[in-house]
């Protein structure tokens, strides 16, 4: 099981809860968990309890994700918490293309209490077989189904461990709005479409999962950069929204895993590219 490459960053705290689930499961239903497949990529989604979040991308078969996921709040409450413990899971996985498979999930969960849902649309588009690449579309809809304003944050927190391993390069934000994490050969970016994110953080893993997993409200401290060296590292955005009654707030994000050159041989393309270029002066 994925967990289990994590143990050592959660600590005891780990052991006592997969101590804790494996008691559990015995007795509790079983969790809600989708696939998506098409051409040459796999994701999963665990839709409920602890776990719940976009837990594995396959992209010929190498998993290049460890947890993806939302967390929210609304004014007034004491800390963030996973979109899930909204409760009242809907979904639909389909197939709308001509590739096997179901490349297509809409998923929502709602307060009945405060009056709003939230959805999430995903839509896998993998590339040719051997191709290494794979591309992620996302939809995030908050909707206030009251009469009154709802003041909400969403954070979207993204774990990738490219090439299945846990050490990566780098993670870094662009332009406010574009994500890049680096590993050997493999590279991956994720771009918000609409609208900017009014916080950012690029950091390690642990230092993120901290202040969304801890019992205080907290703001990304929009670090647009990793410490240099490989890491485990992760990266989230934050949006905070003022949304009218009957209203809506739409996030639109895509996010692609592609092949890159290695750092030696990309200075070395550049290093020909230079000289190419002196020759034709
Ligand atoms: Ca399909
Ligand atoms: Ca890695
Ligand atoms: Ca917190
Ligand atoms: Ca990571």
């Amino acid at each position: 099981m994925k967990i289990i490459e994590k143990i050592k960053l959660f600590g005891a705290a780990a052991v006592i809860g997969l101590a804790g689930a494996a008691t559990q499961s015995a007795s509790a239903a079983v969790v809600e968990t989708a696939n998506l497949h098409d051409v040459n990529s796999d994701v999963e989604i665990v839709l409920e309890g602890e776990d719940a979040g976009t837990r594995s991308w396959e992209v010929d078969g190498v998993d290049h994700l460890f947890q993806q996921w939302f967390y929210y709040r609304v004014e007034g409450d004491d800390r963030e918490q996973k979109i899930n413990e909204l409760g009242n899971l809907a979904y639909t996985v389909s197939n709308g293309d001509l590739d096997a498979g179901e490349e297509r999930i809409h998923i929502q969960y709602s307060d009945d209490q405060r009056n709003f849902n939230i959805e999430v649309d995903f839509i896998l588009t993998g590339g040719q077989v051997g191709s290494m690449t794979s591309d992620l579309a996302e939809i995030i809809s908050i909707n206030n189904t009251g009469d009154t304003e709802l003041v909400i944050t969403l954070i979207q927190y993204s774990d990738f461990d490219l090439n299945g391993d846990i050490e990566d390069a780098s993670v870094q934000i662009n332009g406010g709005n574009t994500a890049q994490q680096l590993d050997t050969f493999m590279g991956f970016t994720e771009t918000v479409v609409t609208p900017l994110p009014t916080h950012l953080q690029a950091d390690l893993e642990e230092n993120l999962i901290e202040l969304l997993e801890n019992d205080s409200v907290d703001d990304l401290n929009d670090l647009a950069s990793s410490a240099s060296g490989p890491g485990d590292y992760a990266w989230a955005f934050q949006w905070d929204a003022v949304i009218a009654p009957g209203g809506s707030f739409i996030i639109s994000k895509d996010k692609q895993l592609t092949p890159v050159p290695e750092p030696a041989t990309m200075s070395l393309i550049g290093l020909a590219g230079l000289a190419l270029a002196r020759r034709r002066k």
